[in-house]
């Protein structure tokens, strides 16, 4: 027996107690455990009770193992013997029972639950499909309907919702192993024997062809969901040993897509990108209460986002107006919580009443344990705030900037501790993004770090480190990628066709989407802004100057790339804009080219991993994977991707240099190819090979 499943004999119940930590996952030990527990079981006792030690019941398959040589018994195999048990197997659920966890729990014939246990198919989420019955069991039980809803969603399904649909018999407080024999001994004194789903009558069909068409478009390119869809389809028309097999035959072409690569890749380093090798061992400083500097916009989102988390809040303002300006955002949008249910009234009353204040006097940020400025971006505004900050902050305090690309070193040298300086870029609307750039200056303190991290965690945000360079991380990357989309522009394509190829790779918005809703504006004052340091030979597009001159900024005014017509949801294309295009082609006297969606989507994520590699390349983020959560969490990248660098190495590093160095015989100075990308071509090597710690 395998000391992952325990086993002791209770009565006339053989117990399989799962202790795998921290989740039980179902790698090749418990499965093993499982077969030989089962079988101890049938020459001794009248029924088996499957249950976890530790948090939870099975959390799913052993994700470790993937890309590895399956090694039998196999789950579904696993499953399967369980189901075909003559004595009557149940199972006990806390925690989480997902994935071939839930499946497991199928294949038993009894299922009971604590009320805060939850179950779910997320397969979904990394790229597969339950591949062990579950896209055949479920829907016998709950029908087809809600089956696909639960899949393809991949959410987590609250005991009590488990209870109405009928996946769990029972819901009992009590201790997980106490509730399950008491459970197994009435199953035994009923007399009542195994009850396979495996022979329930196959689900009435739906229309599977209108539920995979949604999917398809819903998924943005992600394939996992739609193919699910078939798999339960397969449930409604074939009996369970071949609704099995082409079940395992659709899991097995999303098992090895690119697309499951791209997704274990997002789960492992979600998890692994908070977890810097410098911080082991590093005391976080103490983080109870907040100051925030400024009640805008931004100032008011990570307000609230510190208040949900439990923090204590001061925000200041430059005077009695402003902060009550201030504290009316903070108010709408956490009473749009309460709204929604995410926040219950009584918190929200509790955070009125003493958690929060909105005040015009720094003095009352001398018990802070953290101030974040979020006021306007200039340098010397910047700099006065800190001045205050440094007068009136206690010793230790930890001194933040909200700066989206100004200098941090700079901001920190001009006070009297340096040390205590870093930055934290937030993304709009913050209570909401959940990426937290860490902006690490060369002074600041690791345990100053720690805390920007600590402050990431009890935010629930994956907070990313970054060195000190204009726009950090992301909106370095961004402004490449952009830049490298208005020289298609310039070239021929067009804003829509562009936004049509990058939504159809998988992004939310296309860039003009984003810049309309960001407000053009901002790309306006930023161009201002590089101008004087500009190189002559960058191509800067006049149009979108025009645009701004002429009022248009985006959604807020109504017209930008696109027009908004009030209560219509998005817009159409603003035929002004290709106009402006078109004239300014013609000045320049450029021979308008035709780019397909293909040619589009590959320049736009070359630009995009260029970049990405010199970003790395400096030292700006140390790991390519912390580049890919940044794009992933703060803009939009598709998660069934990976991000900018997973999807380059799925995509081979070779060819992208190739085309990297083919654009650049028309454009040398935009198309510099980055000296790591070379270097890891050279050697044979990936991205990915980096994050394992190799080195090129
Ligand atoms: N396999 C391996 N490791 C896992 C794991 C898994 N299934 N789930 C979690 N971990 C690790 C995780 O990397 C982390 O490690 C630690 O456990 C704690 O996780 C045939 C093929 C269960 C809700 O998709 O959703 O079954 O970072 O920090 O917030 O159809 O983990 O500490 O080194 O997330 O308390 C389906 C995935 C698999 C569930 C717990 N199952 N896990 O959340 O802790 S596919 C899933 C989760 C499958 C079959 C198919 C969450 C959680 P480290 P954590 P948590």
């Amino acid at each position: 027996m395998s000391d992952a499943i325990e086993y002791e004999l209770k009565g006339d119940i053989a117990v399989l107690r799962a202790n795998n930590p921290p989740v039980n996952a179902l790698g090749h030990a418990v499965r093993t455990g499982l077969i030989a527990g089962l079988e101890r079981a049938e020459a001794e006792a009248k029924a088996v009770l499957i249950v976890g030690a530790g948090h939870t019941y099975f959390a799913g398959a052993d994700i470790k193992e993937f890309g590895k040589p399956l090694r039998e018994p196999g789950l579904p195999g696993v499953c399967t013997r369980i189901e075909n048990s003559p004595l009557p197997v149940i199972s006990a659920i806390h925690g989480t029972a997902l994935g071939g966890g839930l499946e497991v729990a199928l294949g038993t014939h009894y299922r009971i639950a604590v009320p805060s246990a939850k179950v779910g198919l997320p397969e979904v989420h990394l790229g597969i499909l339950p591949g062990a019955g579950g896209t055949q069991r479920l829907p016998r039980v709950i029908g087809a309907e809600k089956a696909i809803e639960i899949i393809t969603s991949g959410r987590h399904v609250g005991a009590a919702e488990a209870l109405e649909l009928g996946i769990l018999d029972e819901v009992e407080e009590g201790d997980v192993e106490t509730i399950g024999l008491a459970y197994a001994q009435r199953i035994l004194d009923a007399g009542l024997g195994p009850r396979p789903v495996g022979q329930m009558p196959r689900p009435a069909p739906v229309d599977f062809d209108s539920a995979h068409v949604a999917a398809m478009k819903r998924g943005r390119g992600q394939i996992a969901p739609a193919t699910a869809i078939r798999s339960i389809e397969g449930a409604c028309h074939y009996d369970i040993t071949e609704g099995l097999e082409h079940e395992r035959a659709l899991f097995m072409t999303l098992f090895n897509s690119p697309q499951r690569e791209g997704m274990v890749h997002a789960f492992f380093n979600e998890r692994a990108v908070s977890k810097l090798p410098e911080l082991k061992g590093v005391e976080p400083r103490a983080l109870k209460a907040i100051g925030v500097i400024g009640g805008g916009t931004m100032g008011a989102g990570i307000a609230v986002a510190a208040l949900l988390a439990g923090l204590d809040v001061t925000m200041v303002e430059r005077d009695a107006e402003a902060a009550k300006a201030g504290a009316a955002r903070v108010n709408v949008i956490l009473q749009g919580s309460v709204k929604r249910g995410k926040l219950s009234q009584s918190k929200y009353d509790a955070i009125m009443a003493s958690g929060f204040r909105a005040l015009d006097s720094y003095d009352a940020l001398s018990e802070a344990d953290m101030v974040i400025e979020a006021a306007f971006e200039e340098m010397g505004v910047k700099k006065a705030i800190f001045a205050e900050l440094d007068r009136v902050c206690k010793k230790g305090a930890v001194l933040a900037s909200n700066t989206s690309y100004l200098d941090v070193n700079e901001i920190a040298a001009s006070i009297s501790r340096p040390r205590d300086v870093l930055g934290l870029h937030f993304f709009s609307p913050a209570h909401v993004m959940k990426l937290l750039e860490v902006v690490v200056a060369d002074e600041t303190a690791p345990d100053v770090v720690a805390t920007g991290f600590a402050l990431g965690k009890a935010l629930r945000k994956i907070a990313v480190r970054s060195g000190v360079c204009d726009g950090f991380i992301g909106n370095r990357i961004l402004k490449t990628y952009r830049s490298c989309a208005d020289h298609m522009i310039m070239d021929g394509a067009s804003p829509y066709e562009i936004d049509k190829a990058m939504t159809d790779f998988g992004f939310a918005m296309g860039p003009y989407e984003v810049a309309d809703l960001a407000g053009l504006d901002i790309g306006w004052a930023t161009r201002k802004r590089l101008a004087p340091t500009r190189d002559v030979r960058e191509r800067v597009a006049r149009y979108a100057d025009k645009m701004c001159e002429a009022g248009n900024f985006g959604q807020k005014t109504g017209k930008g790339y696109y027009v908004y017509e009030a209560g219509k949801r998005g817009g159409t294309p603003n035929p002004e804009v290709i106009a402006l295009i078109e004239a300014e082609r013609a000045d320049l006297g450029v021979t308008a080219q035709d780019f397909t969606h293909e040619d589009i989507q590959r320049r736009y994520m070359c630009a995009m991993v260029n970049e990405a590699a010199m970003v790395v390349d400096e030292g700006i983020a140390r790991r390519p994977l912390d580049v890919d959560m940044v794009l992933l969490f703060g803009y939009g990248f598709p998660r069934h991707w990976g991000g900018p660098l997973k999807w380059a190495d799925l995509q081979g590093l070779e060819g992208i240099l190739a085309d990297i160095k083919r654009y650049a015989l028309a454009d040398d100075f935009f198309w510099q190819s980055s000296a790591l990308l070379e270097r890891l071509v050279a050697a044979g090597k990936t991205f990915d090979d980096l994050n394992n710690g190799d080195t090129v």
